[in-house]
């Protein structure tokens, strides 16, 4: 339960958000597929994690192609998750229980199965016409230019009854949305404001950067990857923030919001454009730099490993940029991304590297996110075979490196490493076979095989499980105000293996959190400016070890410690 600050507008900088990705979470009907009602049954249990926000994935009616983000219908909801009665109900629970819920909004293009896409094919001059984004064909057919999209192939696909081609950054059937059309704009503000006066706290906002696209649809050059070319003309376009301000004008200001952006291709210096309280357009963006630094050669489905010096400096440059003006939001993993214990913990020394991964994500400045399982120290999942994926990137780019004659085990490591299906396994609720208490049949994907191993029940039964770790966290978020205000200083930036912060409050309380991200016992020398004047005591320590603070810390593996000052 959040404490109140002075200003309760700005609840959401001392909230904890919880991402719930519904077809995963727990299964009340079974049907394989999580559901409304099930996550109504795990309120208590998110209760007692202590978050005060969810975010839901995508609950509206889509055919699934990409897993919700294309939308056929933005009122009515996914009958696999349940009914309005379903959502209004959940809304109810979650709120008396003093739980937030703000859904995903994905205007930057919709499914083509949407009424609007399916009239605007029809004709140049309906009155969807313009809603999406029409091009003719060179004078041999060719393209409107060189872009490529997320999913594989062009970014352009020709509709002989239209005799033009659309735009869709992601799949061909996730037609991109054409917000110069003013009346576009109206229906997606009125679509809005039907979901915040039905009683939604706000908003996650799917590539919300790409909305505004460069209106001579320029050539990317090839330092973009063929499938990130759309980013030269439709990422931070010009016109990107007056729509935004518009939709704070026309919806957001008249409501008690959560707004996070989804900004992809976004630097720290355009990030305060959209999260500078003055600006009234977001409260906070995702950035995506530090989901960058173990990108390789061939981009995210690569086996190379992040190094942590890389991970301080670009935590430091956005903790830095966001300091005063904007706010930054906090994660390491959601639907798009492998799980964080294997991607920048250590499966060897799963429970610690959890502990200290949510340690010192969650004493930096900004709104943590915790994406569902994070707080069990989930790891990826060893699918046993290349079949068994199911998302539509992932599946692409089996075939890709498949075409491009690439060994099979390779293939398999980066899927493992890298596939968005990493985040979407079942949650693991007990250790019981087949479905983990997930559901009675079997789910639409498959069970991480761990789970006998790491499930709620087990965590819920150990109290020095990752579970209250997270907890613990939270509640720390809520107590003490040095840890949403203090300002962040880095020590020791080149050391390779630990990452040493301070926060510093106006009334000169300090944190000091050491954490290692190695496999070995290490003896650590903290920093001399921290040495002396500070009367340190300890507040949070990963390990069970009875530790003091003195110059010379040794530390376990992926141990890390939170001191705060008693002077
Ligand atoms: O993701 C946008 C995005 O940038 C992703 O393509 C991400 O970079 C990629 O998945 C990383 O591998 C949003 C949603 O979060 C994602 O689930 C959707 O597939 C995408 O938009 C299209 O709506
Ligand atoms: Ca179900």
């Amino acid at each position: 339960m959040m404490t109140t600050n002075e200003d309760s507008s700005k609840w959401w900088q001392q909230a904890v958000v919880y991402q719930v990705y519904p077809q995963s979470f727990q299964d009340s009907n079974h049907d394989g597929i999580g559901d409304l009602n099930g996550i109504i049954n795990k309120l208590p249990y998110l209760k007692k994690l202590g978050v005060d926000v969810l975010w839901l994935n995508p609950i509206y009616k889509s055919p699934q192609v990409d897993n919700g983000y294309d939308i056929s219908n933005y009122y009515e909801l996914n009958s696999d998750y349940g009914t309005l009665d379903d959502f209004k109900h959940l809304l109810d629970e979650a709120h008396q229980n003093e739980i937030k819920i703000i859904l995903d909004l994905v205007v930057n293009h919709t499914s083509d199965q949407h009424e609007w896409f399916k009239q605007s094919k029809k004709s140049h001059d309906n009155e969807f016409a313009n809603y999406y984004i029409w091009k003719d064909p060179g004078e041999n057919g060719e393209l409107p230019n060189n872009w490529g999209a997320t999913f594989g192939g062009p970014a352009w696909t020709y509709v002989p009854e239209r005799k033009q081609y659309y735009l869709h950054s992601f799949a061909p059937e996730q037609p991109e949305l054409n917000w110069e059309e003013p009346k576009l704009r109206a229906a997606i503000y009125k679509m809005m404001r039907y979901w915040l006066e039905f009683g939604v706290d706000g908003f996650r906002m799917d590539v919300i950067s790409l909305i505004s696209k460069r209106q001579d649809f320029p050539d990317a050059d090839d330092s973009y990857a063929y499938s990130k070319r759309y980013y030269a003309g439709a990422s931070n376009g010009p016109r990107v923030h007056e729509f935004l301000q518009e939709m704070n004008r026309e919806v957001l200001r008249n409501f008690n919001t959560l707004t996070v952006g989804e900004t992809p291709n976004t630097n720290s210096d355009q990030a305060i454009l959209y999260t500078d309280v003055d600006r009234h357009e977001l409260n906070m963006v995702f950035n995506f730099d530090h989901m960058h630094i173990d990108y390789g050669k061939r981009g995210k489905f690569d086996n190379k490993r992040f190094n942590l010096v890389d991970l301080k400096r670009v935590f430091t440059e956005w903790q830095d940029k966001l300091s005063d003006r904007g706010w930054n939001s906090l994660y390491w993993s959601n639907h798009d991304q492998p799980r964080a214990v294997t991607r920048f913990g250590s499966e060897k020394y799963r429970i610690e590297s959890a502990k200290t991964l949510g340690t010192v994500l969650h004493m930096l400045k900004g709104t943590p996110y915790i994406f569902q399982g994070e707080e069990l120290g989930m790891t990826d999942a060893k699918f046993d075979l290349l079949a068994d994926y199911q998302d539509i990137e992932t599946k692409n780019i089996i075939d890709l490196y498949q075409q491009e004659g690439l060994p099979e085990d390779y293939i398999k490591e980066v899927a493992y490493l890298r596939s968005r299906d990493n985040a979407r396994t079942p949650m693991p609720w007990t250790s019981e076979s087949p479905y983990a208490g997930f559901s009675d049949v079997r789910p639409w994907i498959k069970m991480n095989p761990n789970y006998p191993e790491i499930n709620v029940a087990d965590a819920l039964k150990n109290k020095t499980s990752v579970f209250y770790h997270y907890q613990k966290l939270i509640a720390l978020r809520h107590e003490l105000p040095v840890i949403v205000e203090g300002k962040y200083t880095l020590y020791d930036a080149d050391n390779e293996d630990v990452f040493t912060f301070t926060r510093t409050a106006n009334d000169g309380t300090m944190l000091l959190v050491i954490a290692s991200f190695s496999e070995s016992v290490l003896t650590y020398s903290v920093p001399e400016k921290l040495v002396g004047n500070q009367q340190w005591q300890v507040l949070l320590d990963s390990s069970a070890s009875e530790i003091d603070f003195n110059s010379q810390l040794t530390l376990q593996p992926y141990q890390s410690i939170v001191f705060m000052t008693t002077n």
